[in-house]
């Protein structure tokens, strides 16, 4: 019998959950930034060989929630450690042994399942820090830039899952829509090109996707809570958002594999990451009350 079954990966901000995913599933699904809080939704990424298969979940960063947009991303992370049958719980290795996860995470009460603590950014330490993170028992030390250690993980996550036929198609490497992607890939570009507070509060949303033009239209809108902000994402003369339409647009085309054409636009939403509203029609959910 095969083994299959969600595999959450969480932690603090910035640990490297996204990149960890995307080294698993051997494809840019998640975005990455070296900003914390670049993951706001879960991400689902499939991993699949002979007699396993692995539906990893990758979650924002768990933090203190200090507005609405942080506790929808709170919320998500922690219903994802409800859904996982095995849990790998980063951390940075720089930083040392980290608390336990239900600490880190101010759970209410201990994950539902096993938990494999994980160090992450191994190529980051000296050779005798590494020797001795290392010989903690029940440490895993990778790098998820590098690969290192990354394949004798997976060996102990596959272990943990439960013995069921797979979940998915052998060939599926995610069950979000491409549309979401291209969305992330323009906010990703957002979190490389401004800094401050700017990224924080951007929105991506994917209003047309023209399937079938050639090259492939697609219309997005970049969400700002301030016209303040809108000036800067445009910039002088509507350099700032010809740049980021240009980089985006590369992404995307190596996403999809073919040309597209990056029709982007710029409104305000004014604060929108305080309104429950606005919130759900971006697709953060707010809690329900379970798990916080
Ligand atoms: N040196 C080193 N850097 C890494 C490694 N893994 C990730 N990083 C870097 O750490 C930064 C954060 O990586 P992400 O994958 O975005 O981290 P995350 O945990 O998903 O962050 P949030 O989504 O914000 O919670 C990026 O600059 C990565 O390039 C690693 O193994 N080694
Ligand atoms: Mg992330």
């Amino acid at each position: 019998m095969p083994r299959a079954g969600i595999v959450t990966v969480a932690g603090k901000p910035n640990v490297g959950k996204s990149t960890l995913l995307n080294r698993i599933v051997g494809q840019k699904l998640s975005i990455t930034s070296p900003k914390p809080q670049s993951t706001r939704d879960r991400i689902v990424g499939i991993h699949t060989t002979d007699n396993a298969q692995m539906v990893i979940l990758d979650t924002p960063g768990l933090l203190n929630p200090k507005y609405p947009l942080q506790q929808a991303m709170r919320s998500t992370a922690v219903r994802a450690l409800d859904e996982a049958d095995v849990i790998i719980y980063l951390a940075d290795a720089t930083e040392g042994l980290p608390p336990s996860l239900s600490e880190a995470a101010e759970l209410s009460a201990p994950p539902p399942a096993p938990v494999i603590v994980a160090l992450n950014k191994s190529d980051a330490l000296n050779s005798v820090r590494r020797e001795e993170l290392a010989s903690h028992d029940g440490v895993v030390l990778i790098s998820a830039l590098t690969g290192d250690g990354v394949p004798d993980l997976m060996t102990r996550v596959a272990r943990l899952l439960p013995e069921s036929p797979f979940l998915y198609p052998e060939d599926e490497i995610s069950t979000q829509p491409v549309r979401f992607f291209v969305a992330e890939l323009v906010r990703e570009t957002v979190l490389e090109q401004l800094h401050d507070e700017v990224p924080y509060s951007v929105a991506v949303q994917v209003e047309e996707y023209r399937e079938g033009s050639s090259p492939l239209y697609i219309r997005a809108v970049i969400y700002v809570e301030r016209e303040s902000q809108k000036a800067i994402i445009v910039g002088g003369k509507g350099a700032r958002i010809k740049s980021l339409g240009e980089a985006a647009r590369k992404k995307i085309e190596a996403l999809v594999g073919e040309k597209v054409y990056l029709d982007l636009w710029v409104k305000v939403l004014a604060n929108w990451r305080k309104n429950p509203g606005s919130l759900s029609r971006f697709g953060y959910q707010l809690a329900t009350g379970k798990g916080k």
